[in-house]
């Protein structure tokens, strides 16, 4: 058996969690291969809602190994705080394996992620403020610690000592902050190192042992694909690769390992954060998807922005990611609009763009090129079958579908698990 990849074809918060969830039925792994705790999924099941940020979805599933692989950027308080919240909860925790690869968030990453955002203004990224940027940046200048730096005390002393000498000269001179102590780091850390003990594991053998063996495994992206760092709306973006290629780097895992790459697309598009948005609403309609969707970050709780359904945006998701199926959420939220909106194509000078602009001023400057078609009044989040939608919402599904070329195998028309229709 080989991998599944799920991925957001947007900005994020298409509704990952909910679909990793489902989808965790029948696999033996769910792995976060990319991100940390930036990352916010909400899964609901029966009356329990849990929100995990580190934790990949699957967690719920007693035969699920959750594992945290190699391309994650880890905060181990903010982790072991989340694992003590499951427990409470009722949650097996045990089975959950973590790369000794995967990079440490350390507290200078978290303080530079605030000031530096604070130093850039009105020109701000609007991060999540969790430390993921400057972790991946050190990560790329090989000055990180990672987890298994934890098990040998001496070394993470050494390497911490080098980096924090030159992250304090930042702080105190360019930022006027008070210089952090490596001892009292140590000191903290190392009592993270003897909770995580056991959960470290030999993450890539174990995958692919695990496929070897006649497993599946569900490589559970955060994030999304205009968020990533190469093929998104570059600066603003997060600092990892949430696409499906990042699955792989990763995870440790190759291309033929992969059977399917499904795309996590919602009904509209939302942001959270700084950026282009050629069809962000505002006014009250945007209002309405809003408060219907409860569109705020599940981390930060900061209001995300709204807009209107963007097939240049999936057009570019398909290719990107090479998606086989979408899994489309929410279009619960759009009922009882008198009409509903598809951008087909981007307008700049007088040209349309069919496929994403390969220039950032284009996106900026993008005028979206709709095609309306009509609502349904209907509320449709008890419905259990495709064919039982009203005929509006079944053309609308029929149209992304179109539009984006690729089939959309499930349609989610409600938070909980039964709320989806899969179509044959
Ligand atoms: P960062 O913190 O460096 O990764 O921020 C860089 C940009 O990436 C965006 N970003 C996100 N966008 C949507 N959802 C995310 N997770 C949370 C959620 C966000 C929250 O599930 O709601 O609670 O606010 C997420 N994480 C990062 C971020 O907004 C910046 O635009
Ligand atoms: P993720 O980051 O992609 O996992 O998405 P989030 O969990 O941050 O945000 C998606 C939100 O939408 C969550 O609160 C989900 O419970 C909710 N949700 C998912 N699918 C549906 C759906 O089909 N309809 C509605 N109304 N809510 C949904
Ligand atoms: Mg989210």
């Amino acid at each position: 058996m080989g991998a599944i990849i799920v991925v957001g074809t947007q900005w994020g918060d298409e509704g990952k969690g909910k679909a990793t969830d489902l989808l965790a039925d029948d696999v033996g792994y769910v792995v976060r291969y990319q991100g940390g705790n930036n990352a916010g999924h909400t899964i609901i099941v029966g009356d329990r809602t849990l929100k995990l940020h580190l934790v990949p979805s699957g967690v719920m599933y007693p035969a699920v190994t959750p594992v945290i692989a190699d391309g994650v950027v880890l905060d181990p308080g903010v982790l072991l705080e989340e694992l003590d919240e499951l427990v409470a909860q009722g949650l097996d925790v045990s089975k959950l394996a973590i790369s000794g690869n995967a990079h440490l968030i350390m507290p200078y990453h978290r303080e530079l992620d605030r000031v530096t955002e604070r130093y850039l203004g009105k020109q701000k990224l609007g991060t999540t403020k969790r430390g993921i940027g400057p972790a991946y940046a050190d990560k790329a200048a090989r000055v990180g610690l990672r987890v298994q730096d934890l098990y040998d005390m001496k070394i993470f002393r050494q390497k911490l000592d080098t980096v924090l000498k030159e992250k304090n000269a930042v702080l105190s001179r360019v930022y006027n902050r008070m210089p952090m102590s490596a001892a009292e780091i140590e000191t903290e850390y190392a009592v993270y190192a003897e909770r995580l003990r056991p959960y470290i594991a030999d993450t890539v053998s174990l995958l692919h042992d695990a496929m070897d063996g006649g497993e599946r495994v569900l490589l559970e992206g955060a994030q999304g694909t205009l968020l990533d760092l190469d093929h998104g709306t570059y600066p603003f973006v997060t600092s990892s690769n949430p696409v499906a290629g990042g699955a792989l780097t990763g995870a440790g895992v190759g291309p033929n390992d992969i059977e399917q790459v499904i795309g996590i697309t919602k009904a509209y598009v939302t942001r959270v954060g700084s950026g282009p948005f050629p069809t962000e609403l505002d006014g009250e309609i945007a209002e309405r998807i809003t408060d219907r969707g409860a569109e705020y970050g599940t981390t930060t709780g900061r209001r995300r922005r709204v807009g209107w359904f963007d097939a240049v945006l999936a057009r570019y998701a398909a290719r990107v990611n090479g998606l086989t199926e979408h899994f489309l959420t929410k279009l619960d939220v759009l009922s009882q609009f008198e009409t509903v909106r598809l951008c087909r194509a981007y307008r700049y000078q007088g040209e349309e763009y069919e496929h994403f602009p390969p220039h950032q001023s284009i996106i900026h400057h993008a005028e979206p090129v709709y095609e309306d078609l009509p609502g349904w009044h209907e509320d449709i989040s008890g419905v259990t079958e495709f064919s039982d939608l009203p005929k509006e919402a079944q053309a609308f599904v029929e149209r992304i579908e179109e539009l984006g070329g690729v089939p959309v195998r499930w349609v989610s028309v409600g938070p909980a698990r039964s709320q989806t229709l899969e179509r044959g």
